[in-house]
């Protein structure tokens, strides 16, 4: 059973999800959708006017997320450009136990509303001792930990140049100091234990954490470009002396927040220019 199959259960509740969207938002399709992780939440005031804020509960499969720092909202915001972009708010990690349909929800309603391409943003923890806290890092490729797949059947999608070279250029442009790396996704919720964080090293992850992938992976089955951005919120375990917080990765979204929001418009607005 794949996304693309119109009559597959999965593919149904997206297409549910998307109609319902596309009319509380009275347009008729999105052209970009952009996941917003643990400190991004100010980039949405920046891409353009906005359309619609809906709550989560209003569209079939979304629900106000449980995690401080995020969101509960979808937001349609229509750039300079005139085209429609959608800010999902409300994504579902694989520790909600909601399975992974719920992880992958967000995407294939972006799909199924016509988005071309998905913009995943997340916080992550740093295995690069040179990238401290509030650096944002570009995701070159990754490491599905999770030991799932957001797939099911024999649906064997190509993940070779999941994360677009095409959008990558463009963030380059943007910001050419912008560094890129190889995101680990493991289940959590917990962070790493330090011996974990050397063994990820060795494996050849620079950035760690508990989104993402499994998105890519549903995006990319769903006929969507991919692109990847970290906000390294902390050095993962055992890089630094200092133990792991939330409110560690909170404060660091915080400040890096004005920064990184601007750049993650420009972005946006530079791919849907050339999209
Ligand atoms: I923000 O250090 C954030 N999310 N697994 N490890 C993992 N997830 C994270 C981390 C981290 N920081």
């Amino acid at each position: 059973m794949s996304t693309k199959d119109p009559t597959s259960e999965v593919s149904q509740q997206a297409q549910r999800a998307a109609a319902a969207l596309l009319q509380e938002a009275g347009i008729e399709s999105i052209d970009l959708a952009c996941t917003l992780g643990s400190g991004w939440g100010e980039a949405a005031e920046q891409l353009g006017e906005l359309v619609a804020e809906i709550s989560a509960e209003d569209i079939p499969g979304f629900r106000n997320s449980g995690v401080p720092g995020h969101s509960g909202s979808l937001k349609v915001i229509r750039a300079a450009s005139g085209k429609h972009v959608l800010v999902i708010g409300a994504r579902t990690h694989y520790y909600e136990d909601r399975g992974v349909d719920a992880v992958a929800h967000g995407v294939r309603t972006a799909a199924a509303a016509g988005a071309g391409v998905v913009v995943l943003t997340n916080g992550c923890g740093g295995l690069n001792p040179a990238w401290t806290p509030g650096a944002p890092v570009l995701i070159r490729d990754h490491l599905n930990l999770t030991g799932v797949s957001p797939l099911q059947g024999a649906h064997f999608v190509d993940l070779t140049d999941l994360y677009s070279p095409r959008i990558r250029g463009i963030a380059r442009r943007v910001d050419p100091s912008l560094q890129e790396g190889v995101y680990a996704q493991l289940p959590g919720p917990h962070y790493e234990t330090p011996a974990e964080i050397s063994y990820l090293r060795t494996i050849g992850a620079d950035l760690v954490g508990m989104s993402t992938a499994l998105e890519a992976i549903a995006a990319r089955a769903a006929g969507m470009e991919v692109f990847g951005i970290s906000l390294v919120t902390n050095l993962a375990a055992g890089i630094s002396d200092e133990p792991l917080s939330h409110q560690e990765v909170l404060e660091a979204g915080t400040a890096a927040a004005p920064r990184i929001a601007a750049l993650l418009a420009q972005i946006i607005t530079a791919t849907l220019e050339e999209s």
